[in-house]
C-alpha cells in the first residue's frame, strides 16, 4: 500500500505540473533537509492570501466586455498592449485601503499569515520600487506604499507577513517572461530582466518591510537549475529566516505548494500548501459573486489540516482598497468558528484515522481530534482502526463531556449530548494512551445507515491490470482550475478497480457509479461485483475530457444490494469486455434504503 501511495503522490506532483504549464517541481525526497525556522509553517494551518493590482481596477471589465475566471490574467486574456496598460495606473488611487482594516480581518478571522501580491503578472509594482517608475509611488496619484503599513500593521498583530512576487512573468517588460502579444518572444534576454528587474525587486522587498515570513514565488521560469540555485543564494542572505514557496522552481524552496485549487486526497508528509480563492477569480472581479460560505470555509479548511497541509485563502480586494463585503463577513465568521475550535486545527498534524462518512480526522500527541461534519442519524460516531485505549471524549465547543465504548479497535462515541445539531464541524476530541497507528491507506472503507449515503472515492481503490489512480485537472472559467482523483485506463475485464468497504448494519443500498464518460467511451458495458453477486451496466455519456473545460461527473445508479449481515465486501469495477476506457471513476456511492 505504501507504494501506492507514493505512486499516486508523484502521479499527482507530475499532473500538476502538466496541468499548470510551469516547470514546477518539488524535491520531496526524505533525504532533503527542512528549513529551520519550517515549524511556525507547519502549525500555522490557515492563512490569507491577497491578489491586489492594476487589475484590480479593471474589475473584470476591459472595453465593455467582461471577463471570467481569473481576473489578474485580464491583460493577458484581452491581449492589451503594455501602451493602454500603463495608462491604468493613471486613474488607480485606493483611498478606501486601510491597512489597520485588512490586518484586524486577518486577526478576526483567524489566520496565521498573510502574502500579498508586490508584483504579479502584469508587471506593476504594488509598493515603493526604485527599480522602475511603473509603480504605485511613481505612476499613480495614490502616492503611497501600502505595503509599508500593511507590514507594520500585521507585525503589530504577530501575523506573520510575506509577498508574492512573479519572478519570471512580467509582461510590462520587454525582457520579462509571456507576453506575446506585445514583444517578440525570440529576441527575450530574461537573464537581463532577471538582473535588471526581478533580483533587484526581491531585494528591495526583503530589506525594506522588516522580517519576512514567506516570500512566495509563482510560475518559474527562463532559468536552470543552477541559475535558480544561485538566484536563491543570493536572496537567502538577506533574510536566511524567511521561507520560499516551492514555486520558485527547480525542486527548490521550503515547502511544496499544490496546483491552484488542489487538496491531496491522503496525507502527505513534510510542509505544504493548499492554495484557495474565495470565488472564482484571485484578482478582483465585479460580478463574481460564487462566494465560498463559512461552512465550505470551515469544511475545506479542516480538509486540508486531516492531510496535514496549510490552507491559504485568497480575497480580492477591489481598485478603490476595499475587501469585499462577503469576503469580511464569511471570513469572520470562519474566524468565529476557530476561536472556539481552532485546538483541533492550530498545531495539528494529519489524522491517523482515513476519512468516514461522517468527516475527518487531525491530530496531536495523546489527542484525536474528529471534524463531524456529518451527524449520524443514531448521533453514534464509529472510529474503526483505534488501536489505543481510550481515557475521555468530550466536544470541543462547550467542553461537553461524551460516553463512549471500546468494542474491539471500534471506537463507538454517543453525541447526542452535543446541542448545536447546525454546526458545520463539530469537533470531538479523543483523548488516548500510548503511541497511535500509522495512518492505515489500505483499511476498509466505512459504509453505514446513519447517513443519507456513503461515498467511496477511488483513491481507496485497488487497481489491477492497467487501471491507475490518478488526479485529472480540469477547469471552468479562464484559470479556474478543478481537480479529481480518479481510476483510470479501465479498458479489458483485466483492469480492474477494488474498493474494500465494511458494511455496519445489515440491509438494502442503492449502488451509484460515479464517474465522467466521453462520447467514444458511452454505451459500453461495465461490470459491478460485489463479492460473488454480478451487476451488468452501461455507460453513460457525459463530456469530454479536456484541460480547458468542465469535466463532468454522472451519479449513475446501477444495482441494489442486499447486505444479510455487517462485514467487509469486496465491490469490484471492470470492463465487460475489451474495448475504449470505460470511464473515469470517481466514487461509488452507497445510499442506504429506508
Ligand atoms: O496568482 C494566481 C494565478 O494567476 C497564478 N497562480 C495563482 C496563485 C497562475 N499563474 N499561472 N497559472 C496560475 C497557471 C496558468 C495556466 C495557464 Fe492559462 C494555462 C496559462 C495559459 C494556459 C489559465 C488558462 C490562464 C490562461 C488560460
Amino acid at each position: 500500500m505504501k507504494h501506492i501511495l507514493f505512486t499516486l503522490y508523484l502521479i499527482i506532483a507530475s499532473c500538476t505540473v502538466k496541468a499548470q504549464g510551469m516547470e514546477e517541481m518539488w524535491d520531496s525526497s526524505a533525504s532533503k533537509k527542512e528549513h529551520p525556522n519550517i515549524q511556525w509553517f507547519k502549525d500555522a494551518k490557515f492563512g490569507m492570501f491577497i491578489h491586489w493590482g492594476l487589475y484590480s481596477k479593471l474589475a473584470g471589465t476591459w472595453k465593455g466586455k467582461n471577463y471570467y475566471g481569473s481576473g489578474e490574467w485580464i491583460m493577458n486574456q484581452a491581449k492589451i498592449p503594455v501602451k493602454d496598460y500603463r495608462k491604468i495606473a493613471a486613474d488607480f488611487n485606493p483611498v478606501n485601503f486601510n491597512a489597520e482594516e485588512w490586518a484586524q480581518l486577518a486577526e478576526d478571522a483567524g489566520v496565521k499569515y498573510m502574502v500579498i501580491t508586490a508584483k504579479h503578472h502584469e508587471g506593476f509594482s504594488m509598493f515603493d520600487s526604485k527599480v522602475t517608475g511603473f509603480d504605485i509611488m511613481d505612476a499613480t496619484p495614490y502616492k503611497k506604499d501600502p505595503m509599508k503599513a500593511l507590514s507594520a500593521a500585521m507585525r503589530k498583530r504577530g501575523i506573520r507577513f510575506g509577498f508574492y512576487y512573479s519572478q519570471f512573468q512580467d509582461w510590462y517588460e520587454p525582457n520579462g517572461g509571456r507576453n506575446t502579444w506585445d514583444y517578440d518572444e525570440s529576441k527575450k534576454d530574461y537573464q537581463s530582466y532577471y538582473r535588471q528587474k526581478a533580483i533587484p525587486q526581491l531585494k528591495e522587498l526583503l530589506t525594506n518591510y522588516g522580517p519576512l515570513g514567506i516570500v512566495w514565488f509563482d510560475t518559474p521560469g527562463g532559468m536552470t537549475k543552477e541559475q535558480t540555485a544561485a538566484f536563491v543564494k543570493e536572496l537567502r542572505q538577506l533574510q536566511p529566516n524567511s521561507l520560499f514557496s516551492s514555486r520558485v522552481g527547480q525542486g527548490m524552496g521550503d515547502y511544496k505548494d499544490f496546483g491552484d485549487s488542489e487538496v491531496p486526497p491522503v496525507p502527505i508528509e513534510g510542509a505544504w500548501e493548499s492554495i484557495y480563492t474565495h470565488n472564482d477569480s484571485w484578482g478582483y472581479i465585479a460580478h463574481d459573486m460564487n462566494f465560498k460560505s463559512p461552512d465550505e470555509i470551515i469544511k475545506l479548511l479542516a480538509n486540508v489540516a486531516s492531510k496535514g497541509g496549510n490552507l491559504m485563502l485568497n480575497v480580492g480586494p477591489d481598485g478603490s482598497g476595499k475587501i469585499p463585503e462577503y469576503s469580511v463577513k464569511y471570513l469572520q465568521r470562519a474566524g468565529a468558528w476557530l476561536k472556539k475550535n481552532g485546538a483541533g486545527i492550530y498545531a495539528s498534524t494529519a489524522g491517523f484515522i482515513p476519512a468516514q462518512p461522517w468527516g475527518v480526522t487531525t491530530a496531536k500527541p495523546g489527542k484525536l481530534f474528529l471534524h463531524v461534519f456529518n451527524r449520524p442519524l443514531n448521533d453514534t460516531v464509529l472510529v474503526p482502526g483505534f488501536t489505543n485505549a481510550v481515557s475521555n471524549v468530550y466536544a470541543l465547543d462547550g467542553a461537553v463531556k461524551l460516553p463512549f465504548i471500546k468494542k474491539g479497535e471500534d471506537l463507538y462515541i454517543n453525541m447526542a449530548a452535543v446541542k448545536n445539531v447546525r454546526s458545520p464541524n463539530t469537533v470531538l476530541v479523543v483523548e488516548f494512551r500510548g503511541t497511535p497507528p500509522a495512518y492505515n491507506a489500505g483499511a476498509p472503507v466505512t459504509v453505514s445507515a446513519a447517513f443519507e449515503n456513503n461515498t467511496v472515492d477511488a483513491v481507496f481503490a485497488e487497481v489491477t491490470g492497467n487501471a491507475k489512480i490518478q488526479s485529472l485537472t480540469y477547469s471552468y472559467y479562464y484559470g479556474d482550475w478543478k481537480h479529481t482523483t480518479c481510476v483510470t485506463d479501465l479498458q479489458a475485464p483485466a483492469d480492474s478497480a477494488v474498493f474494500m468497504v465494511r458494511i455496519t448494519d445489515p440491509g438494502d443500498y442503492k449502488l451509484i457509479l460515479e464517474y465522467a464518460c466521453p462520447q467514444e467511451s458511452a454505451q459500453q458495458e461495465g461490470v459491478l461485483n460485489v463479492d460473488d453477486k454480478s451487476y451488468l451496466f452501461r455507460t453513460l455519456r457525459t463530456s469530454e475530457f479536456d484541460r480547458k473545460a468542465p469535466l463532468l461527473f454522472i451519479k449513475h445508479p446501477v444495482a441494489i444490494f442486499t447486505a444479510a449481515t455487517p462485514g467487509i465486501y469486496h465491490l469490484t469495477v471492470k470492463p465487460y469486455q475489451q474495448g475504449k476506457e470505460l470511464f473515469k471513476l470517481k466514487s461509488i456511492i452507497a445510499e442506504p434504503i429506508k
